[in-house]
């Protein structure tokens, strides 16, 4: 599979970038880079053969015996040292990444729910509860009393319960009581409801070390156990207190891509994952000493916008403009105009800091889990955030006044829609009054929505940047697929305009009607990667509505992560899986074909009731891949000839209209 690549690699070092990327402002500020003679990961990877053993998986280096690589053009042909098949030996690689992935989400869930006791106990005073009725929904949603109750008193009950989604030693997981009834059956008859998230992580950790559990089957129950322990635990948790601490997201209209820096302000850009952060800093950027100190720097005000997951989260709560997805974060700072880049933890590349160097534009870490090497370290103490994002502004603002560099910024901003939650997908379809999800499953029932996906995740310099998540989400909503979206992706679709009901022309017949009754975009942006636990709440709403089955493996409901790359998205796609959801994933799979672990995830899966990965490079493939899984679901749940009469009345009716 390592060789399906969409990039043709080149020997020679003349790159063109308008093979890497199809997002202009990147690529006018890597020409410049080139011609500044400045290097980002788009050169590394074309100038890094990524090794064909490893990207099968073939690889184990578990323990000093080895490392033992196995032959992936004959798999059965050989065994590690110890005897390793290599059955075991990609189970255990991929327990590892879901491990690390299950560990990046629940670690920033768990960072959220400290913040959240120490507001609630009143040790933290700059957060503050902001939703209190997001609050007493998720109270009530696991079971904790809420009439007559002081709003501490919840929350405290509330910590205490989600508490126990990290520790908790034995039991279920607080929100399985949120599963669909028949979906957390398949699960307990599995063994696979998460305990808490550490005590999963730990015992996957455990199995895959050499000469444990060497039975793939066994090893990948753990995987889904760990993953679940994170879209349903750990990544939940960050969303839902989120939310709390910081405003359930709405509709918000905000600009995206590389034009929201200003030559003329002092830019800072926050970019990682916790909000914490972020809504620290917009208090910083909106002090007004610190406005006039920019101003008596020349500078016109200040400037924050986000890029990655942090920017996501952001662009629904607040409005506050993105400027990129993950692989542009690098070109970026090729503008010049970047004052300071202030990050946390997850997907801050370690190249930022050369081409920081290179532009004079400092990077801050702020999270004691993530210091890099010649950036600026400023501990935010949640206690005492201004400290940290005063001073990065500070910085920031005598960097401006000091800028050294000839400042170019792409002049592309796209406006567009962010900020579905899953509470809001519900009111918008729903109505006032009755806010429901039956008008959403009625138009699937009715056959105008064909169905819905969920396209998510990175991208990356191995295959086209931006190209397949757009290409591959228009032929969805071109067929009539509703599409919900968060993290890279999400910015991906909004750089390409998808994010307005205007979009709606786009879409096939029946969803453009849907869309323009309601005034919906086709495409909705739900935020951060965290926030694909919204999608699996949506799920399960669906399932509750009724007329769709009774799990959410019955649902028409797809997944993909179309330029994935790091390990949290392995753990997001096994976490879908095991919810019931067809999940396909594109660049490259780290597995090798023909082989019982591949067999087991691309096909068993499915038929012990949960839903199963595909693997396709092509974003038309992936999304014939997914329609027909949407068609197949449709067709068992025998609503498959509905569809047929929409779309034929409908073409009576336009061919009525037109004569
Ligand atoms: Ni998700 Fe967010 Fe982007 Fe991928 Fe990274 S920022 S958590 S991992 S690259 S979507
Ligand atoms: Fe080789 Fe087995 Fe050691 Fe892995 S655990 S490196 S397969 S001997």
């Amino acid at each position: 599979m390592a060789e399906e690549k969409i990039i043709s690699k080149k020997k020679e070092k003349e790159i063109n970038y308008r093979d890497l990327t199809t997002c202009d402002a990147t690529i006018q500020m890597l020409e410049k880079a080139k011609r500044d003679g400045v290097e980002t990961a788009f050169d590394r990877a074309v100038n890094m053969k990524a090794c064909p053993i490893g990207a099968d998986s073939a690889c184990c280096k578990h323990c000093a015996m080895g490392p033992c690589r196995l032959n992936a053009k004959d798999p059965y042909g050989k065994v590690g040292v110890c005897g390793a098949t290599i059955d075991t030996i990609m189970a255990r690689n991929f327990a590892r990444m879901v491990a690390a992935g299950s560990a990046a989400h629940t670690d920033h869930g768990m960072a959220m729910l400290d913040v959240f006791r120490e507001v609630v106990q009143g040790h933290i005073t700059d957060y503050k509860i902001k939703d209190v009725m997001k609050l007493e929904e998720v109270a009530r949603s696991i079971g904790i009393e809420t009439e007559d109750r002081s709003t501490e008193d919840i929350a405290m009950d509330l910590y205490k319960e989600l508490e126990r989604t990290y520790t908790q030693v034995d039991g279920e997981i607080p929100f399985a009581m949120r599963v669909p009834e028949k979906t957390l059956e398949t699960w307990r008859k599995s063994g696979i409801v998460p305990r808490g998230a550490m005590r999963e992580i730990m015992e996957l950790m455990h199995r895959s070390h050499m000469g444990v559990d060497q039975d793939y089957n066994n090893i990948t129950k753990q995987c889904s156990r760990t993953a679940l322990a994170d879209g349903w635990g750990g990544s939940m948790v960050a969303t839902e207190i989120s939310d709390i601490l910081f405003g359930t997201p709405v509709p918000t209209v905000a600009e995206v891509n590389m034009g929201v820096l200003k030559e003329n302000m002092v830019n800072i850009i926050v970019h990682g994952h916790e909000p914490n952060l972020f809504e620290s800093m917009l208090s910083s950027v909106n002090e007004p000493t610190l406005i006039e100190a920019s101003k008596q720097a020349g500078a016109k005000g200040i400037n924050v916008v986000g890029m990655c997951c942090s920017g996501a989260e952001m662009l629904g709560r607040h409005g506050i403009p993105h400027a990129g997805n993950f692989m542009s974060t690098e070109a970026i700072i090729v503008t010049g105009a970047v004052d300071a880049m202030c990050v946390d933890v997850q997907c801050i590349k370690q190249g930022l800091v050369k081409v920081g160097e290179c532009y004079n534009t400092p990077i801050y870490t702020t999270n004691p889990r993530c210091k890099i090497e010649g950036a600026t370290h400023i501990e935010l103490h949640e206690n005492d955030p201004r400290a940290c994002t005063d001073e990065v502004v500070i910085k920031a603002i005598s960097r401006f006044k000091n800028r050294t560099h000839p400042v170019e910024i792409p002049n592309i901003t796209n406006v567009g829609i962010h900020g579905f939650s899953h509470e809001y997908i519900n009111y918008m379809l729903g109505g006032t009054f009755r806010a429901s999800y039956t008008p959403l499953n009625d138009n699937i029932i009715n056959g105008r929505i064909r169905g819905v996906a969920g396209v998510v995740g990175c991208t990356n310099p191995r295959v086209k940047q931006d190209y397949v998540h757009v290409e591959l989400v228009k032929e969805l909503i071109r067929n009539d697929v509703l599409v919900l979206q968060t993290g890279c992706s999400q910015i991906s679709l909004a750089k390409a305009g998808l994010l307005t009901p205007e979009a709606a022309h786009l879409a096939g017949p029946g969803l453009s009607e849907v869309c323009e009754t309601v005034g919906m975009p086709p495409v909705l942006g739900c935020g951060s990667c965290v926030d694909n636990s919204r999608i699996l709440i949506a799920a399960s709403a669906m399932v509750r509505a009724g007329g769709l089955g009774n799990s959410i493996a019955d649902l028409p409901a797809v997944g993909a992560a179309p330029e994935w790359m790091s390990e949290k998205a392995i753990c997001i796609g096994q976490y879908f899986v095991a919810s019931g959801v067809f999940t396909v994933f594109g660049a490259t799979f780290p597995i090798v074909q023909d082989t019982k672990f591949h067999k087991l995830l691309f096909e068993g899966l499915e038929q012990q009731g949960f839903g199963k990965w595909g693997f396709a490079v092509d974003p038309y493939e992936m999304a014939k891949m997914m329609i027909a899984h949407i068609d197949k679901k449709r067709k068992a749940l025998g609503i498959d000839k509905a569809r047929e009469r929409v779309l034929l009345d409908m073409s009576d009716r336009r061919q009525m209209e037109a004569g």
